[in-house]
Formats: structure tokens, C-alpha cells, sequence
């Protein structure tokens, strides 16, 4: 497989998660955001939103980097899907909720603070109470399972950690540590070989 991606890039290092935890063989195409080559021509071929990641495996290109980390599960044979359909139906349940009810909020933070977009004042109070409902859920749910999906580490857990990890110089690491359950998942699976490579921290 060859992929087409930022190490830096949020959805990118999800699907390098996907391809680290399955062990599958890839090559790593370096989009250099610097020189624009997200828009060239080049890259807009595999990704015509203009974006990264982009995928390609014998012939077959894709975009959109959750529906990647399906279809490298499913191609290489790996355990990042439940077996049982209620399984396959929590997972998808709770990668929608990143999608729509996590992601947005945290990423006014992640502008912020990491990436000098300036947020008014009112759009991260808002998004404050976005995360603290959204929070509640997950924790409460987090407090009963290990997981996202259940019992097993599984695609929706890593389609939360980019996110987690960017926040973490933010203040949305001290309202995670409000909440217990959702704290201790953080706690275990950023600590996960695959992901301290990709976060660039082993
Ligand atoms: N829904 C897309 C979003 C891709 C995306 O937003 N990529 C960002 C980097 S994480 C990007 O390429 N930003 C540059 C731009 O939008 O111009 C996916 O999941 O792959």
C-alpha cells in the first residue's frame, strides 16, 4: 500500500495507526503542506477535495481517511473490527460521535492554541460546553467498557487519539481530567506502542 500523507496531519496519523496495528507493509508519500503540494494537480489526482490523507493498494485509490482504516482492516485480515455485528454497530456508533459531537469542539482548542488560529472567546466557551456533554457520555459509557467498541481496542478508539493527543497542551486536558473513566482510556491507549511511533513520541 502507499500513503499519501503529513506525518503532522490528524487524519493522516490515523490511518498510519490502522497500518501500524495491523502490521501491514506500506510506503509513506510525504505531501509537503509548506510548498502547496496539496493543491497541485499531482496530488488533487488522488485526493480532489485537496487534502491529506490519500490511499493506493495495487490499483485501487481511495480518500477519506476513517473509511481507509475500514478498508485496511478488512483487506489485511486485522482485529480492529468486532466480530459480532452489535460490535461492528457500538464502533460505528461511537466514530460517528468523534465525527460530530467531539472532533469540532476540540479542534477550536487545537487552532487556538496549537495552531495560532485565533478563536473568539464566545466560540471556545461554546465549544467548553460542547465537550463537557459530549464528555459526560463518554465517560459514562467508558466506565462500563474498556473500549470504545467494548472489550477490544478497535478503529473508533483510533479515531479519537489524534485529536486527544493535539488538545493535550490545551485546556481541554484539564476538563478530560474531570471525567475518570475517559481520563484512564486516554491514559492506556495513548501509551500504545503504535500510536507513541506515529504521535512521534517513541
Ligand atoms: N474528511 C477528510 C479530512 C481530511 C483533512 O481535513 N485533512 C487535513 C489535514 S488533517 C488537510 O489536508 N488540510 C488541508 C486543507 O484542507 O487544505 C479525511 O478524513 O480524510
Amino acid at each position: 500500500m502507499k500513503l499519501y500523507g503529513h506525518p503532522m496531519s490528524t487524519c493522516t496519523r490515523k490511518v498510519l495507526t490502522t497500518l501500524a496495528e495491523t502490521n501491514t507493509p506500506h510506503d509513506f508519500v510525504l505531501v509537503d503542506f509548506a510548498k502547496g503540494e496539496h493543491k497541485a494537480p499531482a496530488h488533487l489526482a488522488h485526493q480532489p477535495f485537496g487534502q491529506v490523507p490519500a490511499l493506493e493498494d495495487d490499483g485501487f485509490a481511495m480518500f477519506e481517511s476513517r473509511a481507509m482504516c475500514r478498508y485496511i482492516n478488512e483487506k489485511v485480515g486485522g482485529n480492529l473490527v468486532p466480530d459480532s455485528i452489535q460490535g461492528r454497530a457500538r464502533m460505528e456508533q461511537w466514530m460517528s460521535v468523534e465525527t460530530s459531537n467531539v472532533t469540532p469542539p476540540i479542534m477550536k482548542f487545537v487552532y487556538h492554541h496549537i495552531f495560532k488560529r485565533e478563536q473568539p472567546a464566545d466560540v471556545l466557551e461554546t465549544a467548553t460546553k460542547s465537550l463537557d456533554a459530549a464528555f459526560t457520555i463518554l465517560d459514562a459509557h467508558l466506565g462500563k467498557h474498556p473500549y470504545f467498541a467494548g472489550e477490544t481496542f478497535s478503529l473508533a478508539d483510533i479515531c479519537y487519539l489524534p485529536y486527544f493527543e493535539y488538545s493535550m497542551p490545551t485546556p481541554v486536558k484539564a476538563q478530560i481530567a474531570n471525567y475518570p473513566h475517559l481520563a484512564a482510556w486516554w491514559g492506556k491507549v495513548s501509551e500504545r506502542p503504535s500510536w507513541l511511533k506515529v504521535a512521534g513520541r517513541a
